[in-house]
């Protein structure tokens, strides 16, 4: 028998071996390659910027074309990245949406395991009541519905509003961890408005890392509206103090000074005229609301450029870094919370900017 006669009753050997595995339901690992086991993270979600002002069009237009009783509960556009195969979701751990509420219009109460906040974009007159409790909705604002509270917006104005929905559905999905209940009837019962807000409103609670010591007891922050006024005198007070033109802040909970919400955390930046962040990369993925001036920012070696209103996202382990063009505000929604409760949390800084090769926006 020559060697070519023995390789190919190898071959033929082998063939039948993987056929069998896969008749099997098996799976043999030399044959993966590295993508089960990158050397660093290999997100598929792509560094993508939304137009605000598209997303804004097409938002009123969903208002006078969906009614909010055909199905659905919410009239809510998501932001799906082009890396994701065509699922609605923004990265690979967040959902994110512009909600579109017509003046007397409500969505109805319901509740989910999956958490939610909204960061309030425009409109008056709104509020969301969330276990009760009617929490008022004005641009800025950042509401909580944590996972499993209960929840309806209601439009008493004669405006329409929009606001940015983050949730953690793709996470709570992928985990087969979610459940979803119908309130008996549209709206649940009002207890009171603005009861958190009154409860834990203190000067800057919520808004700095507190000394008091995180607290197991509370899965989410029991404070469950967090007011652009307080936000913005809070940044304004940073800023006059920080020497690179940047002021960072964390939204906490005044009880534990922990996230906001186990799975999701929200983050602002307020940046003076060109100034600039570090270039800084972390586990897990963000979202970014452009609330106020116009900016650019590399990610992973993309330049974007944005203004007020616009939405981008960056990929988890993708050098990030914020220049601001006019004075800036950034919130940015992110999946860390999740990541740092299983221990998979890190971040670093470079030393120095990043190459672009590659621009996108406007
Ligand atoms: C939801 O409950 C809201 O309550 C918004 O406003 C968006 C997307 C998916 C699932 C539930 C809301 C949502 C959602």
């Amino acid at each position: 028998m020559s060697a070519a006669d023995v390789q190919v009753t190898e071959g033929a050997e082998l063939s039948a071996f993987y056929r069998n595995l896969a008749a099997a339901e098996l799976q043999p690992l030399w044959t993966q390659g590295r993508s089960l086991q990158p050397f660093e993270p290999a997100p598929a979600t792509r560094v993508h910027l939304w137009s605000g002002a598209a997303v804004r069009e097409l938002a009123v237009e969903s208002g006078r074309l969906i009614g909010l009783d055909g199905g659905g509960d919410r009239r809510v556009l998501s932001l799906a990245n082009p890396g994701l195969g065509g699922q609605p979701y923004a990265t690979s751990t967040l959902w994110a949406a512009v909600q579109y509420l017509g003046p007397r219009e409500s969505a109805p109460a319901h509740r989910h395991s999956q958490a939610a906040l909204r960061f309030v974009l425009e409109g008056s007159g709104t509020w969301t009541t969330v276990d009760g409790d009617a929490c008022d909705m004005e641009p800025g604002d950042l509401v909580l519905t944590p996972a499993w509270t209960w929840h309806d917006h209601t439009n008493g104005g004669d405006q329409p509003m929009m606001w940015f929905d983050g949730l953690d559905m793709p996470l709570v999905n992928m985990l087969d961890a979610q459940f979803f209940e119908r309130y008996a009837a549209d709206r649940q019962p009002v207890s009171g408005h603005n009861l958190s807000a009154a409860a834990y409103e203190g000067d800057a609670d919520g808004l700095a890392d507190l000394a008091r010591p995180p607290s197991d007891e509370e899965s989410f922050s029991p404070l469950f509206v967090y007011r652009w006024e307080r936000t913005d005198r809070e940044l304004a007070g940073r800023l006059a103090v920080s020497a690179s033109g940047a002021a960072e802040l964390d939204f906490v909970s005044p009880l534990t000074g922990r996230a906001v919400l186990p799975t999701l955390g929200c983050h602002m930046t307020r940046l003076a005229a060109a100034a600039a962040t570090a270039p800084r990369r972390k586990v897990g993925s963000s979202v970014y609301v452009a609330w106020a001036g116009e900016g650019r920012s590399v990610i992973d070696g993309t330049e974007l450029t944005w203004r007020a209103g616009d939405f981008f996202c960056s990929p988890s382990w993708a050098y990030v870094e914020h220049h601001a063009v006019a004075p800036s505000d950034l919130f940015e929604l992110s999946d860390r919370p999740a990541l740092e409760a299983l221990h998979l949390f890190r971040q670093e800084t470079a030393g120095s900017p990043q190459v672009i090769h590659r621009r996108l926006g406007r």
